[in-house]
């Protein structure tokens, strides 16, 4: 019997989501970085084998956030557990108990969808029995469907974890077509490969300033051409954003074109801009106009 499904998959900031859904998908489509609150928007990867087909969520990190666009994230990955067959509860082996999960866990009590609990990064650890006694504290909090642990990075028990999956999922058609990757179009999966770059290379608070967006986007036939913005709120942002005579807009540019090119399996030319928008994080003309709303 042929099953389907929807499975989101939360947790804290920077516990690997976003790692976890690329394994799965055994491609890279969402962005991951070592700095938390990647992940902004929710948006799908859809996963096929021969007997299923699984469309994960990848969500931003839970957080207590300040600014607009802080608050929207938490809860629109909270908003995602009521619709969909199973939820991914992702903690960091390395981690103590956190209270902060165990008081999002709370918020999951009245929600009927199955959780597994997973512990990722179990490569990063060697005192098991401290994990165990973590994962005892949590069970008490929460009755979990299931306990797992993982390393995303590596792919350690990744298979196990999509066949547990699978069980839970009942027969059901395919909610996507063949050869369909993700819920959102390329420009978005696009965006966000120029935004890993600047998170890879910048650091305190400018990486958490900057959006980007798509200009032109226009495939042809030997080259797709590319013209994105890179928009930060300061001016002194812009400065870094750009460097010294260019070089880092050209070195956020060069990576993001490899990756991009990777993903649409085409050339690419891609020329970057980058744009001065005060306080964007926290104007509604901008978080509407740029998918952060209230209902995602
Ligand atoms: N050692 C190790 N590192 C991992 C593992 N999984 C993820 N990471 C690293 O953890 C960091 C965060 O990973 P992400 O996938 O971006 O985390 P996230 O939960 O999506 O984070 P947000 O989008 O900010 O909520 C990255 O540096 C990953 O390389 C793992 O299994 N082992
Ligand atoms: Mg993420």
């Amino acid at each position: 019997m042929f099953k389907s499904g929807f499975v989101t998959i939360i947790g804290e900031p920077n516990v690997g989501k976003s790692t976890f859904l690329n394994k799965v998908l055994k491609q890279k489509l969402a962005i991951t970085s070592n700095k938390p609150q990647t992940t902004r928007n929710v948006f799908s990867g859809i996963y096929n084998d021969d007997d299923s087909q699984i469309i994960f969520l990848d969500t931003p990190g839970i957080h207590s956030g300040k600014t607009k666009l802080g608050k929207y994230i938490s809860s629109a990955a909270l908003s995602t557990v009521k619709t969909v067959d199973l939820v991914l509860f992702l903690i960091n082996a390395y981690d103590d108990v956190k209270t902060y999960n165990i008081e999002i866990l709370k918020q999951l009590k009245g929600v009927k969808t199955p959780v597994f609990l997973i512990i990722n990064k179990l490569d990063t650890i060697s005192d098991f029995e401290r994990l165990e006694e973590s994962i005892d504290e949590y069970k008490k909090s929460f009755g979990f469907k299931g306990v797992f642990g993982i390393s995303a990075l590596r792919g350690d028990n990744v298979d196990f974890l999509l066949n547990d999956i699978k069980d839970q999922l009942e027969p059901g058609p395919k909610f996507y077509p063949d050869g369909e990757i993700s819920d959102r179009p390329e420009t978005f999966i696009i965006q966000e490969f120029i935004r890993e770059k600047v998170l890879d290379y910048t650091h305190q608070e400018v990486p958490h300033s900057v959006m980007v967006y798509l200009e032109q986007y226009t495939p042809k036939d030997k080259i797709t051409e590319i013209r994105a913005v890179v928009v930060v709120e300061r001016k002194s942002q812009k400065g870094i954003i750009i460097g010294k005579n260019g070089s880092m807009l050209k070195r956020i540019g060069s990576a993001a074109r490899k990756d991009i090119q990777d993903f649409l399996k085409r050339k690419v030319y891609l020329e970057l801009f980058c744009k001065v928008e005060e306080d964007w994080r926290n104007r509604e003309f901008y978080l509407k106009n740029f998918g952060f709303k209230e209902s995602e």
